[in-house]
């Protein structure tokens, strides 16, 4: 018998045609790491392709929502000019402050930005964009604002710019807690969310070209 927890669908929707981004932070990085493998071997599951997934990152999850905000809108912008590859500064920015991201297991940042990998990506806006990053509960309140703030920061940004963001921030009271969810934890009895969350950005991505 299925659990209660999880996405609760066994279908698989095809990713092919869709064009998907990934912003995550880089606190946290044992975690946030196979967060992101985890994601990307499911979307790859579903049928995206690899030169349609673009990774970037940001310092901390606070930056989340401002960076998928720009991810998007430079997106959008890029898909109306005319073919030339170049891209928004907002994701030349973002590509400048990235370092080590794991993209598609080739160890660069993918995109097609000036600081991205070798990847030719499609010039559509994304159909959907992946937030990933790992809060761990300190001994102030900074916890509590940064996830506040972030939750209704990428609320705020799908529902104003229309696309699809998925809610990949973990907001943990241990690292313990992290680990399981990442599906990395010593007993072994974790399952890794970012799996969930490649087929929950596949999925909207592929809804809402139904919705209009
Ligand atoms: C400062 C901070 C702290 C203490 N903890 C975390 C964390 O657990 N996870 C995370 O993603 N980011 C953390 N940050 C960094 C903030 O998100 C943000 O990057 C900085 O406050 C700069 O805006």
């Amino acid at each position: 018998m299925a659990g209660i927890k999880g996405i609760g669908e066994a279908r698989t929707y095809d990713g092919s045609d869709l064009r998907i981004g990934i912003i995550h932070a880089r606190w946290n990085t044992q975690i946030i790491d196979a967060l992101l493998r985890g994601t990307l071997q499911t979307l790859k599951a579903s049928g995206v392709k690899e030169q349609n997934i673009v990774v970037q990152s940001v310092p901390g999850s606070y930056e989340l929502p401002y960076a998928v905000q720009k991810m998007y809108t430079a997106s959008q912008s890029q898909a109306s000019t005319a073919a030339g590859g170049v891209l928004s500064s907002a994701t030349d920015l973002l590509s400048q402050s990235t370092t080590d991201l794991t993209s598609m297991g080739s160890g660069k940042e993918s995109g097609s930005g000036s600081g991205g990998g070798a990847n030719k990506s499609s010039k559509q806006p994304f159909d959907a964009i992946i937030a990933i990053g790992a809060l761990i509960k300190g001994s102030t309140m900074h916890f509590e604002y940064i996830s506040d703030a972030v939750s209704h920061g990428l609320m705020k940004v799908q529902l104003e710019s229309g696309c699809p963001v998925v809610f990949g921030l973990l907001t943990l009271l241990s690292e313990e807690q992290g680990l399981e969810r990442a599906g990395i934890d010593a007993a072994g009895k974790g399952h890794n969310h970012g799996e969930d969350w490649g087929k929950g950005a596949v999925e909207l991505g592929v809804k809402r070209r139904g919705w209009g």
